[in-house]
């Protein structure tokens, strides 16, 4: 039973995870008849390296992964599959050595004790589809039906987690707003369609999923950005309410059964942002498809000073990545925001679970003459997050799951392998993974049985 500490101890309800996705860490981008994806398209044609041509090399690593995965003590892992490794053109034949590979790494998990955790889309879209238009077209949520279907059908007796999308506002608004994440286009209400888009396939796969595996449990991760104003003035109060309606709400709302926030449409009308067609008859009811649980990536929050112009800011200012209480993203380490997050996710949106799909932390420690990774920094951070956990379970809020980003030192998208935030060490000249102090230490939180051993 959720919401007890007892149901957290010498059970395994709780999923103790770690997270990755297929283009941070699979390579292998044209192997086996995989097809292109907008990330391969997006950073060979801006010849931004590294990209993910090799990545972690996970495809031709996988069982040595599966090994290295299994000593980490989780009893969880949430990964990706990759859609244009499945069906190539996005929506034709399906490609056989593409579903093998992710047979052998489900069956892989299933021996070593692991429940898989599927996310079905995590931003690398079919090119191929991309060239019919992508998201911001409304066939795209067929397109994503279908792939959908075959991935229920043929996974559906094996894996009951199922998790639809993977921060639709990051895809919609870095890829279609501002142009810095694939496929790089620049137009507000273009990002729109992609998030509506995005929602309502959401809902249309969660319904696919419910019907075509028994004892499915099916979400959505949503990235959630705590918005604090900078001021008590009132300027900043209502700039922050403005920011929590573009980067939370305009996600949250919809998918609990609330529709769009009808302060940010009436703002996007009066700007001219909105498409006037985007939302049609039966949309909302779609895309509020109940959810089984509600998966929350947190990483930082945001301070919002309304004379800074950071009400539709994307990431928030960036710290000084050198300073005390930052991450080397240059992100704010703030663990009460997360509590504060999910008390109000479980008060305003009320799903029946909630799961911490991501949450960590990039520091780039290397291995040191001892051989080990002292990362006493990405320990602090999560020691920090995780110890939140207990007092929410007590307070009745049902989370019931917790998954660190990252199992490996991955992809971190334009950033390349900058940003590290495994809690495996890979030095990417020669694919030697090393596990970090704070993968023993995450190995050694598990087998407590509580988030907070202290406690
Ligand atoms: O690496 C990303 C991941 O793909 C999506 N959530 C945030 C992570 C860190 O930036």
């Amino acid at each position: 039973m959720p919401g007890t500490i007892e149901a957290m101890e010498g059970t395994t309800d709780f999923a103790w995870g770690v997270g990755t996705s297929a283009y941070q860490i699979e390579g292998a981008w044209q192997s086996d008849g995989k097809g292109e994806s907008i990330w391969d398209r997006f950073l060979h044609d801006r010849g931004i390296r590294p990209d993910g041509d090799v990545a972690c090399d996970h495809y031709n690593r996988l069982d040595d992964d599966l090994d290295l995965l299994a000593s980490l003590g989780v009893n969880a892992y949430r990964f990706s599959t990759a859609w244009a490794r499945v069906l190539p053109d996005g929506i034709g034949d399906v490609n056989t050595p593409g579903l093998a590979f992710y047979d052998r790494l489900v069956d892989g998990l299933l021996a070593r004790g692991i429940t898989p955790w599927i996310t079905l889309y995590h931003w690398d879209l079919p090119q191929a589809l991309h060239e019919q238009g992508g998201w911001p077209e409304r066939v795209s949520v067929d397109w994503f039906a279908r792939y959908t279907q075959v991935m229920a059908d043929h996974f559906g007796d094996r894996v009951k987690n199922w998790i639809t999308i993977n921060e639709p506002w990051v895809s919609s608004f870095l890829g279609y707003r501002d142009g810095i994440f694939a496929p790089g286009e620049q137009d507000f209400a273009t990002a729109l369609r992609s998030a509506h888009h995005q929602l309502l396939a959401h809902g249309v796969a969660t319904r696919i999923i419910r019907e075509a595996v028994p004892g499915a449990r099916v979400g959505i991760a949503l990235d959630c950005r705590p918005a604090i104003p900078a001021s008590p003035a009132i300027e900043d109060i209502e700039a922050t309410k403005h920011f929590d309606g573009f980067r939370n709400r305009w996600f949250f709302d919809p998918v609990f059964g609330k529709g769009y926030p009808t302060d940010m449409l009436d703002g996007y009308s009066a700007t001219g942002r909105l498409p006037a067609d985007l939302v049609l008859a039966g949309d909302l009811s779609t895309i509020a498809e109940p959810v089984d649980f509600c998966g929350i990536n947190y990483y930082t929050s945001i301070r919002i000073d309304a004379s800074a112009k950071e009400q539709e800011f994307s990431e928030g200012p960036v710290g000084n990545p050198a300073a005390p209480g930052h991450t080397e993203m240059g992100w704010r380490i703030d663990p009460d925001a997360l509590t504060a997050f999910v008390r109000r996710v479980h008060d305003e949106w009320q799903p029946a679970s909630i799961v911490i799909t991501e949450n960590g932390a990039s520091f780039s420690d290397e291995p040191g003459i001892d051989g080990r990774v002292h990362d006493m920094a990405r320990i602090e951070y999560l020691d920090q997050h995780i110890s939140q956990i207990d007092q929410l379970r007590e307070e009745g809020i049902p989370v019931d799951g917790y998954f660190v980003w990252s199992f490996l030192d991955n992809l971190e998208w334009v950033s390349g392998f900058a940003q590290r935030f495994g809690l495996v060490h890979v030095d990417h000249s020669t694919q030697v993974r090393t596990i970090k102090d704070s993968g023993y230490w995450y190995r050694d939180r598990i087998a407590t049985g509580r988030a907070n051993p202290a406690g």
